[in-house]
């Protein structure tokens, strides 16, 4: 009888465990794809390659190749400490003094709509989250129409925040892969089909990935374009001041749809232009048409925000409101600036001269003319591949290279590999 029982025993949790097996709550997930942008470093931090290079994610890097904390930042950093802040709950919508001056950043200081108070900024994790807040606005209060128009290509992580979101995707012509520039008659063409009241995206400067902006008298064409379409404008803007080097001059588009008339959304981020990547600050503005409009607009924003992650993160905020707050450090974070998008300039310049040297006979001039982080190379799909595998090169599958992750040391490299995958 013991012996039945205790065999009984045994064989009890066994049985259980095959069943949980059997009838597990997950057997349906299937294994997913990697990350098309961030796989590429998971797939580069596999190998062991001395020469590897990862010019996948646009992330800033030095000219020894790494990781670069700006000198600002550092100053800001040892404030927080020197004054043994607290680290008490934000309010849902973020740092006061980080999301004014983060509009200020993105409207300029003597804008209209600061002085009416006719818009509301909320703090976001990075641009993201930002992004994510706008989407999710949009489809809980845009009525007429659930179509958000791209251009085609878009950062890759544009449609899944729309789409997650419950919004719908759409596409605008935007580059022409035959002259590696800006297919302005498409694009322009496309948009004035765009149905009346749709949602449309613009990368307010450095278009990601193509690195292919308009110029200024094109924009004034496109802002013309979409107010007599009655489109509603929605601005990525994750690089100010990474194109140019000039935060000023990288906001004119926004600045000039906005002095049309045009009520836009902005999404920032910190995360490229003061190298907070991690630290995950960013602003999610509305410009609205009264400020009383604008204040029942931002008590829906908290609605929104407080059931997905009750309030935004306190550090990075807090180091990029310093920055901008406080005129030397601010002065020292905008040569700083500067510094950073000269050198993916002149990295474009040694590319082309390192390709001419390997002997190179095609026409490389689309890496000088695009701008901001990346370079669309043309590059195909095999080439890619051959990149990757041959010479441990890593970047997307698109042929987008972010220039910030070559160097001095390492171009002459990437041009040889680039001249033996295309000769
Ligand atoms: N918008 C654009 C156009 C963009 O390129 C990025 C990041 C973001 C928003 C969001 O950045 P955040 O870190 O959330 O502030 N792009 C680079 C990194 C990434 O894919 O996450 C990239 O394209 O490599």
């Amino acid at each position: 009888m013991a012996l039945l029982h205790t065999r009984r025993l045994l064989a009890t949790p066994r049985l259980a465990a095959a069943a949980t097996r059997a009838s597990s709550w997950w057997s349906h997930v299937e294994m997913g794809p990697p990350d098309p942008i961030l796989g590429v470093t998971e797939a580069f931090k596999r190998d062991t390659n001395s020469k590897k290079m990862n010019l996948g994610v646009g992330a800033y890097r030095d000219d020894s190749g790494k990781p670069y904390v700006l000198n600002c930042v550092r100053k800001a950093e040892a404030m927080i400490a020197s004054k043994k802040m607290d680290k008490e709950y934000l309010p849902i919508g973020g740092l006061a003094d980080f999301t004014r001056a983060s509009a200020e950043l993105a409207l300029g200081e003597n804008s209209e709509v600061l002085k009416s108070g006719r818009y509301v900024t909320v703090q976001g994790i990075s641009g993201t989250g930002s992004l994510r807040i706008g989407a999710s606005f949009l489809q809980r209060f845009f009525k007429s129409s659930r179509d958000v128009y791209l251009p085609k290509p878009s950062w890759g992580n544009h449609t899944p925040i729309f789409r997650d979101a419950g919004l719908q995707l759409q596409a605008y012509r935007y580059y022409d892969p035959k002259t590696c520039s800006l297919d302005f008659s498409g694009a322009m063409d496309d948009i004035s089909k765009i149905p009346e009241k749709s949602i449309i995206l613009l990368h307010a400067c450095a278009h990601n990935p193509t690195g292919v902006d308009p110029r200024q008298e094109q924009w004034k064409e496109v802002a013309a374009l979409v107010k007599k379409r009655n489109l509603l404008v929605y601005f990525d803007m994750a690089y100010q001041g990474f194109a140019s080097g000039d935060i000023n001059r990288d906001a004119w588009a926004v600045r000039h749809f906005i002095d049309q008339g045009i009520n836009v959304l902005i999404s920032q981020s910190y995360a490229k232009n003061m190298g907070l990547y991690g630290e995950r600050a960013g602003a999610f503005t509305i410009i609205c048409s009264s400020a009383e409009e604008a204040k029942r607009v931002e008590s829906q924003l908290k609605i929104l925000i407080r059931p997905m992650y009750s309030n935004p993160p306190l550090n990075g905020a807090r180091i990029a409101s310093i920055i901008l707050n406080t005129p030397d450090i601010r002065k020292e974070w905008l040569v700083e600036v500067k510094g950073m998008a000269d050198r993916i300039i002149s990295m474009r310049t040694q590319l082309v001269s390192n390709l001419k040297k390997e002997g190179s006979s095609h026409n490389w001039q689309h890496i000088t003319d695009q701008i901001g982080m990346f370079c669309f190379t043309g590059l195909k799909p095999e080439q890619v591949e051959r990149l990757i595998k041959e010479f441990s090169i890593y970047m997307t599958k698109d042929g987008r290279i972010s220039v910030a992750g070559v160097t001095s040391g390492n171009v002459g490299y990437l041009a040889h590999a680039i001249h033996q995958v295309t000769k």
